[in-house]
This record gives structure tokens, sequence and C-alpha cells, in this order.
């Protein structure tokens, strides 16, 4: 399919739609071309659609996300041909191409299950699955009653819409997409920008023009050190920051977490930082508090104490793959080390801080401690009102640990090093593939995100 001389005026955040019809068993190779003859190969995903089904599938692909071998990206001003190209195997079968569209927006319909009979939660709580088609969903956002913002792995962003507000989200676009991996995200109320975190890069965006693509991308924060993990969980101080005072929407928290499953990195690694949302650059990082081997999910929690609330940072940890030291959930306090890489778990009460503090509590070594959500929900039975953390289960270790949404129960404590809290965790969800993102939804109720499923599931109260 040749393009006009002169090319589409095709941009990095359009989408090239194909609406393609397959018999048999075909795996045809699609090529872009570009002006000067360089050609980049994408397989065309048809195989799981090679059935005899007789309406056509729309396949799409991301200009953003077209690369070759070297990782080079299309040039999209330049694209002038796609070709597709059977070649290098046996196959058999016919493709109908029935549309070949470029278009500036992928918005589409999807599909919700119906039930989330497996999972197993509390008597009196129910389970529901909201969305969908989100595997290897990596965080996610309440924006509106009916908008969720939702990051995958693979470095696309969506909106998540629920047009008819029955609660249920039934159609999607994409935000943006070609970022190599998306472990932060996090929507700004004051402007409407997005920023997206990972592999050691911080990015401001912003859709400018309103149609719900992203216009504007911009690299804030480059090259953080990163290996085993990265930068991760971006989250707003949502009050006036109960550390240095400023507005809602000052500081942007998030975890960068050790470079390697021992070793910490340069001195930004295995820390908890924060970025004013006006800085640029590195230098613009401070450091809130060190010795956590990956933060993947922070959470501001309003926790009442004797009557009075105190906004409160918690964190989970991954503990090391190849020992036996506990995971954690973690109580951050400005200017304190928790242990990593000297330290693991509790500390004994006399040398609390000094140097290093305890977690609120020690979780299964291997589960993946990683997000956090507070409900405050007055629907909820009391003791349910507190804290929770998903764990994703084990990975590395030869001892499986089961994947969960645990609760935390939160005691508070006038330790040496300030005022904190002892958790006491129990099973709250199981049967879960993969939970990795969690977070309270505007009625306040749970919304657990499983990476494995890709289902965003809600928790509500029923009695
Ligand atoms: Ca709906
Ligand atoms: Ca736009
Ligand atoms: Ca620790």
């Amino acid at each position: 399919m040749q393009l006009p001389e002169d090319g589409l005026e095709l941009r990095e955040r359009d989408v090239l739609a194909l609406d393609v019809r397959v018999k048999g068993t075909l795996l045809p190779n699609l090529y872009f071309v570009e002006e000067d003859g360089r050609r980049i190969l994408q397989r065309l995903p048809t195989s799981t659609h090679s059935s005899d089904t007789p309406g056509a599938t729309t396949v799409y692909f991301p200009l953003s996300e077209i690369r070759n071998e070297d990782n080079i990206p299309l040039n999209p001003g330049a694209l002038r041909e796609v070709q597709i190209v059977f070649e290098w195997a046996d196959m058999e079968g016919v493709l109908e191409i029935e549309a070949v569209r470029f278009l500036t927006s992928w918005e589409e319909v999807i599909d919700t299950p119906l039930r989330a009979e497996e999972i197993v939660a509390p008597a009196g709580f129910v389970v529901e699955p909201i969305a969908a088609d989100i595997l290897s969903v990596t965080q996610f956002q309440v924006v509106a009653e009916d908008t969720l913002l939702v990051s995958q792995q693979n470095g696309r962003i969506w909106w998540y819409r629920d047009l008819d507000g029955d609660g249920f989200y039934e159609s999607r676009q994409l935000y943006a997409s070609g970022f190599d991996e998306v472990v932060g995200l996090l929507y700004d109320p004051i402007d409407g920008a997005v920023w997206v975190g990972g592999r050691g890069n911080l990015w401001r965006t912003l859709d400018e023009d309103g149609n719900g693509v992203a216009d504007l991308i911009e690299l804030r924060v480059e090259g953080m050190a990163w290996g085993r993990h990265q930068n991760n969980g971006l989250i707003w101080n949502p009050v006036a920051d109960p550390f240095t005072g400023e507005p809602p929407y000052t500081w942007i928290y998030f975890g960068l977490g050790s470079t390697g499953d021992l070793e910490e990195g340069d001195e930004l690694n295995a820390t908890i930082l924060r970025f004013h949302r006006n800085g640029h650059g590195k230098e613009a990082l401070e450091i809130v508090a060190n010795g956590v081997r990956n933060a993947y999910g922070l959470l501001w929690a309003p926790v009442l104490h004797d009557g009075e609330t105190h906004w409160s940072l918690f964190a989970g940890e991954n503990g090391p793959d190849f020992n036996a030291a506990p995971d954690e959930v973690n109580h951050i306090r400005w200017g304190l080390h928790y242990g990593f890489p000297e330290h693991f778990g509790m500390v004994d009460p006399q040398n609390e801080g000094d140097p290093y503090s305890s977690p609120v509590l020690e979780v299964t070594a291997h589960a993946s401690a990683n997000s956090l959500a507070y409900v405050t929900n007055s629907a909820w039975p009391e003791e349910y009102r507190t804290l929770y953390v998903s764990l994703f289960g084990s990975v590395f270790s030869a001892e499986p640990v089961k994947p969960a949404v645990d609760r935390i129960i939160l005691t508070t404590i006038d330790a040496p090093d300030g005022l904190t809290f002892r958790g006491e965790a129990t099973l709250f969800l199981d049967n879960l593939s993969r939970p990795l993102p969690i977070a309270t939804d505007h009625n306040g109720d749970l919304l657990v995100g499983d990476y494995g499923s890709g289902v965003i599931y809600r928790v509500r109260y029923l009695e």
C-alpha cells in the first residue's frame, strides 16, 4: 500500500488500524517503509483470530511503538508505504483486508466479564469486575466518577470510561503509548497533565487540544539509575504537605528501587524521593527516606488517632529475592533509614531509629508487597476501614507465596523515632491471579487491578 508521495503528515501519536478477515493459519509480516527505503518489521497478529469468524477484526499499530531491531523509532512523517509480506513460513489460508486507516485516536468498545465468582472475600463483601482487557496492568487512578486512567507494562496508557454511569467500563481510548515500560502513573487535577514513570525517566504529558490523546510529552527527569527495580508509583501530597506545608499537589512522591537484589545503586536508589511539580532534572529530586529496597506503591493515608487525622505516608517494600528476609510495609517519616541492604524487618525496640527504623509490619518473604489503599468508607464495617496491601505473590522463590490482598489493622505507638504504627495483616481477597495496583474509588470502595488477568475489580460491602 503506497501512501501519497508527500506522506500523510502523520504524527507519532497516530495509529494504523487494519480491518482484516483471516481464514486458515497465516503469519504474515508487516513492514513500515520510510521514504529512504528503510523497512521496519512488525508481526501482523492475525493468528489469534484465525478462525472463520464472519466479522473483520481490527488490528491496531500505534506509530509510537514502531521501532526497528536497533530500537530506532519510525519517523511517521517519512512513512511512504505499508507492506504485508508472506515469507519464511508455511502458511495456508486467505487474508482479506477490508480497510486501512490512520487514526488520530484509538477508541474502542470493550467487553467486561460479568462475574468474579472465583475471587474469595469476607462475608458481606461483593467482588465485581468493572474493567477488562488490561493485561499486565501496572497502575491505575480514579480520575473522575466515570473515568479511570490505566497503564500497562508495555507502555500503553488508556482512559477507561463508563459511558452510561452504571459503574462498569465499556469504552477505552489510548492516551499515550511508546514508553518502554510504565510503572508510575499520576493524573494532575490542577492542569490535567499525566505524569509517567519508568526505567529511570519521569515524563509530564498533556493533552493540549482536549481530544483525549497526549500531544506534549516532556521528559522532566532523565537517567535515574535503574536495574532490577525502577522508579515506581507516583502520588501527590493530597493535603497541605505533611512534611513541609506546601499546598496540595505540589510534590510528587515515589519510590526508586535498588539496582540489584542486594546492591543499592547510586545515592538516589533504594529511597523514597519527592519531586516538585515545577522541577527539572535529577538535581530537583529530594530524598525523603533511605533504606527501602523497592517501594512499588506509596500512599498518603488519613489515619485516625485519638480522634485526630494524621496524614501518614506508607510504602510497600519488596524484600530480597534470594534470601529469607521479609517484605515490609513501612510508615515513611522524613530522613529515617529503613534498613536495606543492612537490616531487614523489625528492629530491637531499644535500637529503634538508631540507625534503622522498623516497618509497620513484616510481610511473608517473597510475597511481593506492592500497592496500598486506605478505606474510610462508612458503608464498610469499622474493622474494615483501614489499610490494605496487594501481594503479587512470589516470582523467584522456590517456596510459592500466594497472591492476595491483605487487610492491615493499625495500632499507633510512640516509638523512640516518633509516633508510628504497628500492623497486623489478615487475608482479605484470595484467588486473584496477580493483584498489583489498588486504590479507592469516588464512593470509597476498593478497586484492585489484576496484572495476571487484565481485570480491574471493585469490592463493595453489601451486608
Ligand atoms: Ca458502563
Ligand atoms: Ca490531544
Ligand atoms: Ca526495612
